[in-house]
């Protein structure tokens, strides 16, 4: 089973990149797992080169302070292996322009900018070839992902199609809670680096103070009742899957053990903070060798870049380029 997943240096990890992502990263971990670190998605809106230089490394020590093992998975910075750049080129001549347009996560950010880069429309591609690349069979993303997911699949039966048998075609896979964490300021729009406001997002390197005053200015209800219910009650219900995400326990039974939001709201930062603090103290470390940090990114980039020429050369041949 092979499991390719990316995230882009673009700020710092939120609760939501945590829950619905990375944490199942960790838990599915093996040496068939690829987890890529997408500094060249990143350039699709504004980023400053010193910022993406710095974002990039500190993401990575992020990833291995959060439970990634490079000595299991492999792990490694996208722009680091060319063929990712090179597979986008070969799909793009196979995706069309109208799907692209179709996909929300474009629309949503271009009308939020106003000069757009031609790549925010492309993205999808590239994220198609990221995934192609590996033979991939599962992609643990967030809910937001799946229809590049989806995009990804179309693509890469298109071109077997098209051209034979050439790419695996890979399954969407999403935690079983909290795998679209909502804003904690508006519950009806997903926790996002880029929109959130600092008090509707919650980042896994802010302080304990930080943490509790987040949580307990979320927004829920009037009502006062302790119910996990989606349509009625969102802010409450993202804040029971939080929860459980951190816990053994189901919304709904968490639910069953508070009477009142301002106990359950103390014990779910309580929780948040026990679970970030261990992260956040590996991070500082790895932080403090950078050196060492990038020597162990080239060498993730080095183990991917042989699995990655392959299916490359497959794909190139397959279209009449070898
Ligand atoms: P933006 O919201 O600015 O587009 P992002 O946080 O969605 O940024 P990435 O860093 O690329 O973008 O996301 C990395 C992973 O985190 C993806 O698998 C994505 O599905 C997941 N993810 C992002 N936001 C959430 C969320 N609110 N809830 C659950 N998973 C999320
Ligand atoms: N598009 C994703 C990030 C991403 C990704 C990937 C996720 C880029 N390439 C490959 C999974 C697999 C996002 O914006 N969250």
């Amino acid at each position: 089973m092979r499991i390719f997943s990316g995230i882009q240096p673009s700020g710092t990890p939120h609760l939501g990149n945590y829950l619905g992502a990375i944490k199942s990263w960790v838990e599915s971990q093996d040496s068939g797992a690829f987890f890529c670190v997408v500094d060249l998605h990143s350039l699709t809106l504004d980023i400053t080169p010193e910022d993406l230089r710095l974002q990039r490394l500190e993401l990575s020590a992020a990833l291995i302070a959060s439970g990634l093992d490079p000595e299991v998975c492999t792990l490694f910075v996208q722009s680091h292996v060319p063929y990712h750049a090179q597979m986008n080129w070969l799909l793009e001549c196979v995706a069309s322009y109208g799907e692209l347009t179709r996909m929300v996560a474009f629309k949503d950010k271009a009308a939020r900018q106003e000069a757009q880069r031609a790549s925010l429309l492309t993205y999808p591609v590239l994220m198609a070839a990221d995934i192609l690349l590996y033979d991939t069979n599962k992609v643990p993303v967030g809910d937001d992902q799946k229809q590049h997911l989806e995009l990804t699949r179309e693509i890469a039966e298109r071109f077997n199609n098209r051209y034979g048998q050439t790419f695996t075609v890979p399954e969407f896979s999403k935690p079983p809670v909290a795998a679209r964490v909502m804003d904690l300021q508006d519950p009806t729009r997903k926790m996002s680096k880029s929109v959130s406001s600092p008090l509707g997002k919650l980042d896994i390197f802010d302080s304990a103070a930080d943490i509790e005053k987040k949580i307990k200015k979320a927004v829920t209800d009037t009502d006062g009742e302790m119910r996990y219910d989606w349509e009625n009650k969102p802010g409450l219900a993202n804040l029971l899957d939080v929860y459980s995400a951190f816990s053994s326990e189901s919304p709904e039974q968490v639910a069953a053990k508070f009477t009142r939001y301002g106990d359950f709201k103390s014990e779910l930062a309580a929780l948040i903070i026990e679970s970030l603090s261990p992260i956040q103290a590996r991070y500082t470390d790895l932080m403090g060798d950078r050196a060492e940090l990038e020597n162990l990114m080239r060498k993730g980039a080095q183990k991917a870049s042989v699995v990655s020429a392959a299916v490359y050369d497959r794909a190139a041949t397959a279209m009449g380029l070898n």
